[in-house]
């Protein structure tokens, strides 16, 4: 038998070939390894001394799905079309294929991956294996064989979950589903495939029985069918909002599970390949690639991390106890040091609090997070105790002298190496570095509320922060499994300032006669999760009156406060917390407020301005317009430089969606010389809050765009 195929290998033994995918770095289904499957199986096929075969893979990986980069790299619908058919006919083979076929699931099963086990005719998987279809992540659908086999090995309720959110599931459910015969440990799993081998040799097993195409009692009857993908469109609209592929994914359930499979999955293969040139599935694709990217930053290549074990927390408040939870979730041994006995009490009753979602979802029981607490948590009200600390992270009052305060003090009590983050949300890094003899060890650590779910951590560079503190807190940012972006420092820092920027249009469009709940209704269906109104009065008008005062001190003219928010700001009603801001929050649903309806009016009655109706493109760009403008002042003011991180931070920080590709993307797709001449239209009718960036000009006119073309 030939062996020299690049990314299988080929053994047998006693009539039972096993095929090895070895493909780096996680067996995805490129050119190459699709033209050694199809050669490999015809050559092992076609030996008369093998009576059944073993598809397996390596390490973690059984196969990981379609090659991603060459998924991006699809301009035309011909294209996809070949990507799709070449495998979805691949798969066929194996499924008609006169020997059986078993899939020995070693690990991640995923995408196209599955696509080639549901195909086999028996699957047996490690209880680590992952499998699922998560093709709608990337904007696309499964498109070889996928849609159409899955159904009929778990029926279409399951299916239609796993197909259209993309949610892969353990082996343990697969085996409980129907998906997978056998689970067992990894040394028994090629035992385990061997048994079933010879069980299809002895006819035990017949092969064409077990034929995915040929299971027929768990498809719907038509009606039923019709009905079940109706109901669960209408109740899933909301989370399919501005996404294609899980219609797609819908359209290909109705009109397939026919007699005629093969004409199914050409259909499929049509819709996959109109999703995966669709923008949607370009920008989702990238963020794929951006998050896998991000935290390699030129500035910490080659540098050894320092090895954080003990982590010291400074204060149990809100930041603190989120923290806490994510430090011990993540294996690490936690002093919690609050001022007195009383607040620590307090902090402890707080991390317990933030235990509580995954004690009602079942993840873990009331004992285990007793014994988590009580081995891996120990509570101080002396800083004397951080002294072990490898990283220390602070999360008290935010007052620069009553951190500063304390900072002074660890710095005589841990050793040299520790490091020093903070919490901040505001307060500049490299003035809270200034009183450290060493103020290279101080790094900004800017965790989202609440710190234990949402993905982004926000790392600022002081003007002094050493590059291996840098590297040893992206590398903690690793550990932690958070999304990461570095910046330097500067008001607001990135996210915080981006998000006020891209919501700032709100007090210009409503003073131009646009109507509130027109501008609401805009930005949700663009895809944010909230609205620039329904933000603002869940974080605090005052709070946001207070931070832009403090962006238009540090900044300059352009942030100066727009009148009209000074006098939203003077009726009292500071959002939800006084249960009246833009919206009267009184009854049973927010309504907008009369009070502040009758501010605006008035103002726009002073300024001769009557209300007028505008298309939510329109106000989506005047928004847009400010928000990218922000984040290239922020390029040249030295904060940020990687765009690609940049939009992940904005998605994972502040809800962007992500299958917009992020406000750079929105940028580029956009044409920097359309935004420059949208500015400079803004700019004349608004005001100087809207001149365009030096560098939007400069990019416009070269005809740069922001990620590579
Ligand atoms: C599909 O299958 C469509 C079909 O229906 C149609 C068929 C025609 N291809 O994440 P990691 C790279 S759509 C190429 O850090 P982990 C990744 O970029 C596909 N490369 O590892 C990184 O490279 P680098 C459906 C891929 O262990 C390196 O591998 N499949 C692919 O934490 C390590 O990745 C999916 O959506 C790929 N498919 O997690 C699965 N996947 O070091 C996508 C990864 O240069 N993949 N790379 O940056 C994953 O979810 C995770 O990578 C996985 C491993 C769970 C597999």
């Amino acid at each position: 038998m030939q062996t020299d195929y690049k990314t299988i290998n080929i053994s047998h033994h006693d009539g039972i070939a096993l095929l090895t995918i070895d493909n780096p770095p996680v067996n995805p289904m490129s050119a190459q390894l699709e033209k050694d499957l199809g050669d490999g199986l015809k050559e092992t096929l076609a030996h008369p001394g093998v009576r059944a075969v073993i598809l397996t893979g390596t390490g973690k990986n059984f196969i990981a799905g379609a090659d991603i980069h060459k998924l991006q790299s699809l301009k035309t619908r011909e294209e996809g079309f070949q990507m799709g058919w070449t495998a979805a006919k691949l798969f066929s083979a194996i499924e008609t294929a006169p020997k059986p076929v078993i899939m020995a699931i070693n690990g991640n099963c995923l995408g196209g991956g599955l696509e080639a086990a549901l195909a086999g005719h028996y699957r047996v998987a490690v209880p680590g294996a992952v499998l699922g279809l998560p093709e709608v992540q990337l904007g696309v659908i499964p498109g070889a064989g996928g849609i159409q086999r899955l159904p009929r090995l778990i029926g279409l309720a399951p299916a239609l979950e796993m197909i259209t959110f993309g949610r892969p599931i353990k082996a343990g459910e697969a085996l409980a589903l129907g998906l997978v015969d056998a689970v067992v440990e990894p040394d028994e799993l090629l035992p385990a495939a061997r048994q079933a081998a010879r069980r299809f040799i002895s006819g035990e097993l017949r092969r064409e029985q077990r034929m995915t195409r040929n299971q027929k009692d768990k498809l719907a009857k038509a009606e039923e069918k019709k009905a079940l993908i109706e109901e669960f469109q209408t109740r899933n609209a909301k989370k399919f909002r501005g996404l294609l592929a899980p219609f797609k994914a819908l359209e290909a359930l109705e009109k397939g599970l026919t007699g005629d499979i093969e004409a199914d999955i050409r259909r499929d293969v049509e819709l996959f390949s109109e999703c995966a040139i669709s923008p949607i599935a370009k920008n989702l694709i990238g963020v794929f690639l951006n998050t896998r990217a991000s935290g390699r930053h030129p500035r910490i290549k080659g540098l050894e991390p320092a090895k954080i074990k003990k982590m010291a927390m400074l204060g149990g408040g809100v930041m603190g106890s989120g923290i806490v939870h994510l430090l011990l979730q993540n294996g690490f041994e936690t002093v919690l040091w609050d001022i007195d006995e009383p607040a620590l009490q307090k902090g402890l009753a707080a991390v317990r609090k933030t235990f509580a979602y995954p004690i009602k979802q079942k993840k873990m029981t009331e004992a285990a997070l007793e014994e988590l607490l009580q081995k891996h948590l120990a509570t101080t009200t002396s800083l004397e105790d951080l002294q072990e600390a490898d990283l220390v992270i602070e999360a008290v009052l935010e007052d620069l002298r009553v951190k500063q305060d304390i900072w002074k003090k660890l710095e005589e009590i841990c050793r040299p190496e520790t490091i020093f983050g903070t919490n901040t949300s505001a307060l500049p890094i490299t003035e809270m570095a200034s009183v450290l003899k060493d103020p290279g060890r101080m790094i900004g650590l800017h965790f989202f509320n609440p710190a234990e779910r949402m993905p982004l951590l926000e790392i600022i560079c002081g003007r002094k922060t050493s590059d291996q503190t840098l590297a040893t807190a992206v590398a903690f940012a690793r550990n932690i499994k958070k999304f990461m972006l570095v910046v330097n420092d500067g008001p607001g820092f990135y996210v915080t300032r981006q998000l006020i920027a891209l919501f700032a249009g709100l007090p210009y469009l409503l003073a131009d006669g646009v109507d509130l709940v027109a501008i609401e209704k805009a930005v949700k269906d663009f895809g944010m999760p909230l609205g620039p109104a329904s933000l603002e009065d869940l974080t605090g008008i005052d709070i946001g009156y207070h931070v832009n005062q403090t962006l238009a001190r540090k900044l300059g003219e352009r942030y100066t406060l727009h009148p009209l928010i000074k006098r939203i700001y003077q009726t009292g009603g500071y959002g939800r917390k006084t249960n009246a801001g833009y919206y009267d929050y009184s009854g049973e649903k927010p309504v907008p407020n009369p009070q502040v309806a009758e501010v605006i009016r008035q103002f726009q009655q002073e300024k001769g301005i009557v209300p007028r109706s505008m298309e939510a493109m329109e106000i989506m760009d005047t928004l847009l317009a400010l928000g990218i403008n922000e984040a290239a002042l922020m390029i040249e003011e030295g904060i940020c430089d990687r765009p690609a991180d940049m939009d992940l931070a904005l998605i994972n920080g502040a809800g962007f969606p992500a299958y917009r590709g992020g406000i750079l993307r929105c940028a580029d797709a956009w044409g920097l010389m359309a935004v420059y001449e949208k500015l400079l239209d803004l700019e004349k009718r608004y005001g100087p809050r809207y001149r365009p960036a030096a560098l939007i000009q400069e990019m416009a006119e070269s005809g740069k765009t922001f990620y590579p073309k």
